[in-house]
């Protein structure tokens, strides 16, 4: 019997490959590459479909299987030698912001195809299947609502509606996993909402926690929850020349006025509030006719269900009562509640974290992420890692291989450890 007290508690797992990872991040970023070293992968775009059919490419020289769901999630598996059992999986999304960077979600996907490839070299056998996965259109920038895959996958958001939903090209969901599918045509079929033993996922952390504490495993407690509006004022178009203000509807005079009562609304003394207009259009966008149309969004995110209600429901007033000669809709899309992940999953995370010499420290996470939805039906956890200043949905986000490697170690030996659990 061994006398390191650490060999006998740490199941045996696979060491893996810090420099094959980072290769595999260099690969990736080249599809979508920017000018500025970042990344634009649109979900089930062309360049998103070439990630996927890569990581196919990597997947089939292993001898792993291959399988897509309805809603585009893909999954690459390794059989367990009870390969019945509901499978042990890791994984994140590969599309990207417009002006996104080279790790925010792929790092999630090759941490656990490394995961995978480190464990099958070392020829460790787990009693339930492993799986890598892709989860489909995670940002939410080409098709709307984000986290759609795992979404639809959980059962938070319903499949025919999602697969309705329409890109700025009217093409739809439906038809982009349909280009998916003749991508990759050798995948099997994935039944959607199929058991889940764990799910665990790695990915920059996207804020500054870990790397000012000079840290490297950020063991994820929760993800905040978040609220996301559509708003449309309605005004009318007019000449820019002889049209006086007494008879204009000027929806851009008039979405100023809302856009500036909302961020006063959502000014906390705790600076708790995360509140984003990231899109906002004047249409037709002409210089000499008067506005007759505006288009805005808005990202809401707290930590605190009860501000998500009260704070989020003073949108609707806020707007209404600045639209004065224009008209105001306002949709909301699909809420996110605040996910606490407890338990098995980040319990395992930190005990892996500890055995490798990382104190594994607690960390909340503002972004939302595949593993909130994965939470509410099936036990998940996250694992950070910093990046560079915190810097993400950027071209310059940036991370260190060493600590991309550590991330993907503790992904590895947390799949090890779960799929052998009785
Ligand atoms: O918006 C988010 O938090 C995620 O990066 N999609
Ligand atoms: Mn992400
Ligand atoms: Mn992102």
């Amino acid at each position: 019997m061994s006398r390191d007290p650490i060999a006998r508690t740490r199941p045996r797992s696979a060491d893996v490959d810090a420099d094959r990872l980072w290769r595999r991040h260099l690969e990736m970023a080249r599809l979508g590459a920017t000018p500025k070293g970042g990344v634009n992968r649109p979900a089930l775009g062309e360049k998103d479909i070439e990630a996927h059919a890569l990581l196919a490419t990597w997947a089939r020289q292993r001898g792993f299987g291959l399988a897509i769901d309805d809603i585009g999630n893909m999954f690459v598996r390794r059989p367990g030698t009870a390969d019945d059992a509901a499978p042990v999986v890791s994984g994140s999304h590969s599309d990207t912001q417009p002006t996104g960077g080279r790790f925010d979600g792929i790092f999630g996907v090759l941490a656990a195809f490394e995961a995978l490839e480190a464990i099958d070299e070392a020829g460790i056998e787990t009693r339930r299947p492993l799986e890598a996965t892709i989860w489909n259109n995670e940002e939410g920038s080409r098709f709307v609502p984000g986290t759609m895959g795992s979404g639809v996958y959980a059962g938070r958001l319903v499949l025919a509606d999602t697969l309705a939903a329409v890109d700025r090209e009217g093409i739809t969901v439906a038809d982009a996993v349909a280009a998916l599918k003749r991508g990759i045509p050798d995948a099997d079929v994935r039944a959607l909402g199929a058991p889940i033993t764990a799910f665990v996922e790695a990915h920059i952390e996207q804020g500054p926690v870990l790397e000012d504490a000079g840290e490297v495993i950020g063991v994820v407690t929760g993800i905040q929850g978040s609220r996301k509006f559509h708003i449309e004022v309605i005004g009318e178009e007019a000449h820019a020349g002889t049209t006086a203000r007494r008879h204009r509807k000027d929806a851009f005079v008039e979405a100023v006025a809302m856009v500036n009562a909302l961020h006063e609304i959502f000014h906390d003394a705790e600076d708790l509030a995360r509140f984003t207009i990231g899109q906002f259009e004047i249409l037709p966008g002409a210089r000499a006719v008067v506005p007759g149309r505006v288009k805005f969004s808005i990202d809401f995110r707290h930590p605190e269900i009860s501000v998500l209600d009260d704070l989020g429901d003073k949108v609707e007033p806020a707007c209404r009562s600045r639209a004065r000669a224009c008209e105001v809709t306002i949709d909301e899309l699909p809420r996110s509640a605040p996910v606490a992940f407890s338990g098995l999953v980040p319990d395992a995370i930190e005990a892996a974290a500890r055995l490798r010499g990382y104190p594994g420290r607690r960390i909340f996470s503002g972004a939302l992420h595949d593993a909130g939805n994965l939470a509410r039906q099936f036990p998940a956890g996250m694992v950070f890692v910093p990046c560079e200043r915190g810097l993400s949905h950027n071209e310059a986000e940036n991370a260190k291989p060493s600590d991309l490697a550590a991330g993907a170690q503790v992904i590895a030996d947390v799949l090890v450890d779960l799929a052998n659990r009785d």
